[in-house]
């Protein structure tokens, strides 16, 4: 079986190809995401592994070790859900690699002593129901079902709806501590998200921390009226509170060593040009590796939005979306990593991941893959097909590692 992760790659990348924003838009449970996950159980099916969809959209695709039952289970994987205008990479590359590894140890003849699953997170970007790495959240029980059934799109679809569009049954979502208990140990490969091993002149990394980050829903009520028969003195002006938000941001993040604060997400309603809003809603999301550090800038930053607003007439409400504490990888599978990977070094990253969820749980570790620009969430995230090879390799090395002791 050919299929190395480069060809698979290329079988997605007409999928979701947004050609407004550029790269691709594969919001969880839409057509192209849908369309991808039928692509991977495809390829799953052809390899022989056996489909298991659970109740929260987690497909996993099992390669069973001869008599053993579903336990004491390698797990890899990612997502195959992007962020708008996100490249090919972000998820898939973990997802192919993770098709292509399976193709290596079955041409190494290497013979599992316990079962290998491969497992695709739904909804990792939050990107159409708000929330990071929901799939993973739900499954280790980190998130009240009750509350993802209920989120909503921006067009108001809920969870629920879509999953159930999705071919799934809205009644199971929740914890599975059964399908968690049944993991030994999860290794994620990502396409990096920085320039670490393009500096380094390296194609493969370990995972060393993810820093905390978090999301923060804004929402800020004024009073729309006429851009043009309203004196500037009688304006309740939202748009004003919030540039308040995004500025305060700005200098706080550029304050606290190398924090991190962004808003790329503005919501004007009504949204008209000679319009003064009635509202807004912005979201901003703050990483640093120290979880306080980011908890001080959001209440700096609220305090200053407060000020303005009160200044506007204006009220606001700032709302916790979700949040990740940093995360330390497991030491012990990082040196059994490391062992199989002598030469690659251990670079901490400032994206969130699957892995970074899971690794409340169960021991896990991540592999980066070189990218050459350094950038991601946009068209120009990129990764050279001999760096995707190494990629496959590694993870082939270590799964063959943890496979087989
Ligand atoms: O947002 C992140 O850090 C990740 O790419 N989902
Ligand atoms: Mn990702
Ligand atoms: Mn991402
Ligand atoms: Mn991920």
């Amino acid at each position: 079986m050919s299929g190395g992760a480069v060809e698979l790659l290329e079988q997605i990348a007409h999928i979701g190809v947004d050609t407004e924003r550029g790269g691709y838009t594969r919001p969880v449970f839409s057509a192209p995401e849908l369309a991808l996950r039928a692509w991977f159980i495809e390829q799953a099916d052809r390899r022989g592994l056996d489909i298991d969809v659970d109740g929260n959209g987690i497909i996993w695709a099992w390669w069973d070790a001869p008599d053993t039952r579903r336990v004491d289970a390698i797990a890899t994987g990612s997502h195959l859900d992007s962020v708008p205008g996100g490249g090919n990479f972000d998820g898939p590359l973990g997802i192919a690699s993770a098709l292509a590894a399976v193709d290596v140890l079955r041409e190494r003849g290497v013979r599992p002593a316990r079962p290998l699953v491969i497992a695709a997170f739904p909804e990792e970007e939050g990107s159409r129901f708000g929330i990071a790495c929901l799939g993973t959240r739900l499954l280790a029980g980190l998130i009240d079902p009750q509350r993802v059934r209920e989120l909503r799109d921006d067009g108001g679809v809920s969870f629920a709806e879509a999953a159930r569009d999705a071919g799934l049954d809205p009644a199971l979502i929740g914890p599975d501590p059964v399908r968690l208990a049944a993991l030994a140990a999860f290794v994620e490969l990502h396409v990096e998200q920085g320039r670490g091993l393009e500096d380094l002149g390296q194609p493969v990394a370990l995972a060393g921390a993810i820093i905390a980050h978090g999301r923060w829903h804004v929402r800020i009520e004024g009073r729309g009226d006429h851009a043009g028969a309203t004196r500037m003195a009688d304006r309740q002006d939202p748009v004003v509170v919030a540039a308040e938000t995004v500025r305060a941001l700005r200098a706080h993040a550029l304050v606290v060593d190398d924090a991190r604060g962004t808003v790329g997400r503005i919501k004007v309603t009504p949204g008209g040009t000679n319009v003064i809003a009635a509202s807004v809603d912005l979201w901003m999301d703050v990483r640093h590796r120290d979880e306080a550090a980011v908890r001080r800038i959001v209440d700096e930053v609220t305090a200053a939005t407060e000020r303005t607003a009160t200044a506007e007439g204006c009220t606001i409400v700032v709302a916790e979306q979700s949040f990740s504490p940093t995360v330390a990888f497991d030491a012990a599978l990082r040196e059994r990593m490391l062992a199989v990977l002598p030469d690659a070094p251990v670079l901490d990253t400032g994206a969130g991941h699957d892995a970074g969820v899971l690794a409340g749980a169960i021991p896990t570790g991540m592999l980066f893959v070189r990218n050459p620009t350094g950038a991601s969430h946009t068209p120009a995230e990129a990764a050279r097909p001999e760096d995707v090879a190494a990629g496959v390799t590694a993870l082939a090395d270590v799964l063959e590692s943890l496979l087989t002791r």
